[in-house]
């Protein structure tokens, strides 16, 4: 949204206030206010126009200006109703020079995991990358997903649920199977601890690219099942969404706010990423089984370490594992 979009939208959050007012305050045309009053109602935002001028009375669910009114980051919001990839997207501007942009998507119909591996995205989720530029070498970049777990792990605690962090890139919420006292066969339980059954909440795909000694741009893409029918996701996959846990819709545009508000921040000060990921982190403490392209890794992960790397106890000495699939196995009883 330009500049004086975004004025004439937070004059008429403040109004009413009226057309030759704000022309005034704005040094525009009223012929101009008008034109940007027009293209606000088109994206989506309420504008009542009473006696004492125009007012505010709602902001759009979702959507590119939704999300930049409002947020507290240096990003602009590219959104699409549906698009492939945003990741793919996020590349393509990439590659166009451009920074400092959230792609953002209602549906992707060619969403992308990890080694090429599909990712189901239907509409009423969360598909989006975030593309920017930071000053450090290629061997850093791995702390940028982990900040995009905590920042969405966080995000998902402010809706109310309480998601954890598997290594590296997974956000999951516990549950329990059992049925509730309503009786309805599917329902869930959410559970506070880490007992019950790890569902897959949100997956995160980081790409980049630069030299050695400095990036040039990295894209996080961070898919979260808001609020998207669960019939539609890989079954397999054990997944579950915001909507399914809360038992009522999340607030999208407020959810893509904090996540990215989070997310700057966490980019800025990369040092406090690790203690961050730490409190939110369900793998520490647990038996796992990693696969990594040098083999299997297995033991108790004990600590994660700068710029990502989880640190596995094989029991024969520790070994730091820099890139992998994860598994968490269930604890051995202890009689
Ligand atoms: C990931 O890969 O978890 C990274 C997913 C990143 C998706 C975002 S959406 C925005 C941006 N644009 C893209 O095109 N991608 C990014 P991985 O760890 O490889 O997990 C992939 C596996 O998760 C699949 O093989 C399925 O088993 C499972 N899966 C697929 N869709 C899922 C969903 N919606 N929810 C939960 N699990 C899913």
């Amino acid at each position: 949204m330009n500049e004086t979009r975004h004025r004439v939208l937070d004059a008429l959050a403040d109004g009413p206030v009226s057309g030759p007012t704000l022309a005034d305050e704005l040094g525009i045309s009223r012929s101009a206010v008008w034109k940007h009053v027009e293209a606000l109602r088109d994206a989506g935002f309420e504008v009542t126009s009473g006696d004492d001028g125009y007012t505010l009375s709602a902001v759009p669910e979702f959507g590119g200006p939704a999300v930049e009114y409002g947020l507290d980051a240096p990003y602009t919001v590219e959104y699409h109703d549906s698009i492939p990839s945003t990741n793919a997207r996020a590349r393509e501007l990439a590659a166009e020079g451009a920074e400092n942009v959230v792609v953002l998507a209602d549906e992707q119909t060619g969403g992308r995991g990890r080694l090429d591996r599909e990712w189901a995205s239907p509409s009423g989720g969360i598909w989006l990358s975030l593309l920017f530029r930071p000053d450090v070498p290629m061997a850093h970049a791995p702390v940028f997903t982990l900040a995009a777990a905590v920042a969405v792990a966080r995000a998902a605690r402010e809706a109310g649920v309480e998601a954890t962090i598997k290594w590296p890139n997974d956000v999951l919420v516990s549950v329990a199977s059992e049925g509730t006292s309503s009786g309805e066969d599917d329902d869930v339980v959410v559970t506070a601890g880490d007992e019950g059954e790890e569902r897959k909440l949100v997956g995160i795909l980081t790409e980049m690219e630069g030299e050695a000694d400095r990036v040039s741009w990295v894209v996080v893409g961070i898919g979260v099942n808001a609020n998207v029918d669960l019939a539609s996701l890989p079954s397999a996959a054990n997944p579950t969404s915001l909507e399914a846990v809360r038992g009522a819709p999340v607030d999208r545009r407020v959810f893509v706010q904090r996540l990215v508000e989070t997310f700057d921040e966490l980019s800025q000060d990369v040092d406090s990423v690790l203690d961050a990921w730490r409190e939110y982190a369900t793998t520490l403490g647990k038996e796992v089984r990693v696969e990594t392209p040098g083999g299997v890794v297995e033991g108790t992960a004990v600590d994660v370490q700068f710029p990502g790397s989880l640190v596995v106890d094989t029991g024969d000495g520790q070994v730091t594992v820099s890139a992998g699939d994860c598994e968490h196995l269930r604890p051995v009883a202890d009689d």
